[in-house]
């Protein structure tokens, strides 16, 4: 039994931990989001492209404009959770989900490819935090809690590289991970694997993959982040895509499990969409029979999150105008930091909010081939393939990654001579590739290449009585290794703010009291960037850091973002929460005034000419009563209280407004009294509504002088008109 989880509560991550031993996973392989037939419609809305509503989710903002609906876009959106601790990865991948996420990767904070085997417990250790499966077991099995939750499948992820590649990629298969980045390319340009190595490891490791269902990511957006000009190096992407699409196909991956990493290569203040739609049209012309993983740019990410959103929302538009398969999201603030919580959350969705609005653009737009786009497809395209000519001229793939084909940062077939040449004789694993001996066998299952399986045995490891990949009891667990360096510890510190009466801010992991602070000041950039520390430190924040400063002018200022710690806790039990006024939906409380005709007369009483708050609560400019269809009768400023008894008799009115800023000599309260006092005298007190509103006002000062609803400083019209159909409701009249 696992626990279930309940949307009012924190997730139980001791809970997860219990008996993690005996967890294996339910289901293996990728899920894609289910269609919905003949389109979706919901609400007032008919959507071409959608899948099938979460049973759990938060909605973009603007939803309570629409009904709240949630519609979810046909790719499939990823996120990476990156804190490094398992144990806080879980609780955002909750938040993701609900917001709409169904492919979390996972990047531990050490390069997985410098490990050579598998690691156990859930150490952090002093280099970073590699993948071990007692994170991976943890992680899913939250994952299968999750996806309950939301009602869709969660898709999880992680990477498959270094001379570890296929032990990795069987640790993988037996704990049911869904999707790996796998490319040998890899290993071989950026963790300088030897590259005969690299290709023999991948094979096993394709191999388990494909035997699993995990669907495979590959490398070659890494050419684009680390080339000088990443636009330049197009034509290679499309070489890089090529090959291990062919390499992964020959060693028995089926085309629906490879997917291509794409990265529209440019960003603005470059004129993007002349350089990335071409490419994403090539890319699809080329390899139209595979999946494509588009991933959002970060490699122009600076400092500013808006500025990164930006071209996050034209790399979407790119994606929907090449139907991408999976939208991949990176963290906004990942130029500045280790992406916090919260953030994972915007890129999420910015996702869906751009492939929502762009729903059926298909339909509305095509993509002009005739037009100058054709030629720059038909030119990449030219160029990718004399690429791989030259490539098997010159011997091969592995001769042209010695003479530094691969990286080089000018548009084949220019070259730049700074491409990453590698040594075949040289390399990490350097000489350990053994050939099998025909007599080789090894008894489990998912075995690439020769294997000699005895004859008359029907399955490899029926001579073992079954491998770990199909009897998953025989997996051998190690919980902890290291009793100063685990999970438990770490627990133990944070169990008051998860479990108890702390609260603590977090970005990051549970309690690190991290907050950021925006504030502008009218300095230039060096003035300011130290003067922001000092505000910072005087507000009582430790180790203040700016992490993002924008010129507003050179001289006239400079907005400026600093994060720093607090190291206070709030206790929870003394906190006083006031009762939540839940409002009436618009739509009632337009129904309900329609029903009674609601007229009102309002104005400023006694000798007030403060006459603003009340124009905006009438008006219907900024939201006011007028909106919902009341019809308002301004009597004016410093009106007596007579006068506006009179009117609302004279008019028909059920409610009269009044509002009174002056407070000294508590004016405010007699003339409430005094218009109460009045109706009562005319007889007309039970059959009008008083409402009066003023900064010195409050909903208690204004009942005990005898009104039946009061509004202080900020109030809108909507809570006038929300309190005055509630009032007619209950007296009946609706
Ligand atoms: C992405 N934002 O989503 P190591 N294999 C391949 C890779 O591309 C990577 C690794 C392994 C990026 C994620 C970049 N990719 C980060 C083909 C990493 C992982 O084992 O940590 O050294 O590499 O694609």
């Amino acid at each position: 039994m696992q626990q279930k989880l309940d949307p009012k509560k924190k997730l139980d991550i001791e809970e997860i931990l219990e008996n993690l031993e005996n967890y294996h996973p339910r289901r293996k392989g990728w899920t894609w989001r289910q269609p919905v037939e003949g389109g979706y419609k919901v609400g007032k809305f008919h959507f071409k492209d959608m899948t099938q509503p979460l049973k759990n989710s938060i909605p973009l903002p603007a939803a309570k404009y629409f009904d709240n609906i949630d519609p979810q876009p046909k790719p499939v959106i990823t996120t990476e959770i990156a804190s490094g601790r398992f144990e806080d990865d879980i609780r955002r991948m909750r938040m993701a989900a609900w917001h709409g996420a169904d492919h979390i990767m996972v990047i531990r904070t050490t390069g997985q490819s410098h490990i050579d085997g598998l690691l156990e417990g859930t150490p952090e250790g002093v280099g970073g935090v590699p993948i071990t499966r007692k994170q991976i077991r943890a992680s899913r099995k939250a994952c299968d809690q999750i996806e309950d939750e939301v009602g869709r499948p969660i898709n999880f992820h992680s990477y498959v590289s270094g001379v570890a590649g296929p032990e990795v990629a069987v640790l993988f298969a037996e704990e049911g991970i869904n999707g790996a980045h796998q490319d040998p390319q890899y290993n071989v340009l950026y963790r300088n694997v030897n590259m005969y190595r690299s290709f023999t490891d991948a094979a096993s490791a394709k191999k388990v993959m494909a035997d699993a269902g995990i669907f495979q990511i590959d490398g070659a957006h890494n050419a684009n982040a680390t080339a000088k000009e990443g636009w330049s190096v197009m034509p290679e992407l499309l070489v890089q895509h090529g090959i291990n699409c062919a390499f992964s196909e020959s060693v028995g991956m089926p085309k629906e499990q490879i997917g291509l990493s794409t990265v529209p290569p440019c960003a603005p203040p470059s004129p993007k969409l002349w350089y990335d739609l071409p490419y994403a049209v090539a890319l699809r012309d080329i390899f139209s029979e595979y999946k494509f993983r588009a991933q959002q740019n970060t490699r122009y990410i600076e400092s500013d999150i808006e500025e990164a959103t930006r071209t996050h929302v034209i790399d979407t538009l790119i994606s929907a105008l090449t139907h991408v398969d999976i939208q991949s999201t990176i963290t906004p603030d990942e130029g500045r930091n280790v992406p916090w919580h919260h953030n994972n959350i915007r890129g999420i969705e910015t996702a869906k909010q751009t492939l929502v609005a762009l729903d059926g653009i298909k339909q509305l737009i095509k993509i002009d081939r005739d037009g100058p786009l054709g030629e720059m497809v038909r030119d990449l395209k030219e160029r990718a393939i004399c690429f791989l000519e030259e490539m098997v001229e010159t011997g091969g793939y592995f001769a042209a990654v010695e003479k530094g084909f691969f990286v080089d940062s000018a548009k084949y077939p220019e070259r730049n001579g700074d491409g990453i040449a590698r040594d075949g004789k040289g390399g990490v694993g350097v000489g350990s590739i053994v050939e099998r001996d025909a007599d080789y066998f090894a008894p489990v299952c998912s075995v690439f290449g020769h294997n000699n399986v005895p004859a008359g045995v029907d399955k490899a490891c029926d001579l073992i009585d079954g491998c770990t990949l199909c009897k998953p009891e025989k997996i051998y667990y190690i919980d902890e290794i290291d009793a100063s360096d685990n999970c438990n510890l770490r627990l133990e510190k944070t169990v008051d703010f998860r479990k108890g009466d702390k609260i603590k801010p977090e970005v990051e992991w549970a309690g690190d009291g991290t907050v950021l602070i925006q504030l502008f000041l009218p300095e230039e950039i060096e003035v300011a960037r130290v003067a922001a520390l000092e505000v910072a430190k005087k507000m009582g924040l430790s180790e203040p850091e700016v992490i993002n400063a924008q010129v507003m002018h050179p001289s006239e200022g400079t907005f400026l973002e600093v994060k720093g710690k607090v190291d206070f806790t709030i206790d929870k039990k003394s906190l006083k929460i006031p009762p939540k006024e839940i409002l009436l939906s618009e739509d009632e409380i337009r129904a309900g005034i329609k029903k009674v005709g609601l007229k009102v007369v309002a104005g400023t009483v006694g000798e007030d000419e403060h006459s603003v708050g009340l124009r905006e609560i009438l008006d219907i400019k900024h939201g006011g009563i007028e909106k919902y269809g009341v019809k308002y009768h301004y009597l004016g400023t410093s009106v007596p209280i007579g006068k506006m008894v009179d009117a609302a008799i004279e008019t028909g009115a059920q409610a009269i407004l009044i509002s009174t800023i002056i407070s000294h000599n508590d004016v405010h309260r007699k003339n409430m009294r005094k218009l109460d006092e009045l109706c009562r005298e005319k007889g007309i007190r039970d059959k009008i509504i008083l409402i009066c509103g003023g900064t010195q006002v409050t909903r208690e000062i204004a009942r005990e002088c005898g009104m039946d609803d009061g509004f202080g400083r900020g109030s809108k019209g909507i809570q006038v008109v929300d309190s005055i159909v509630k009032i007619l409701k209950n007296q009946g009249a609706i």
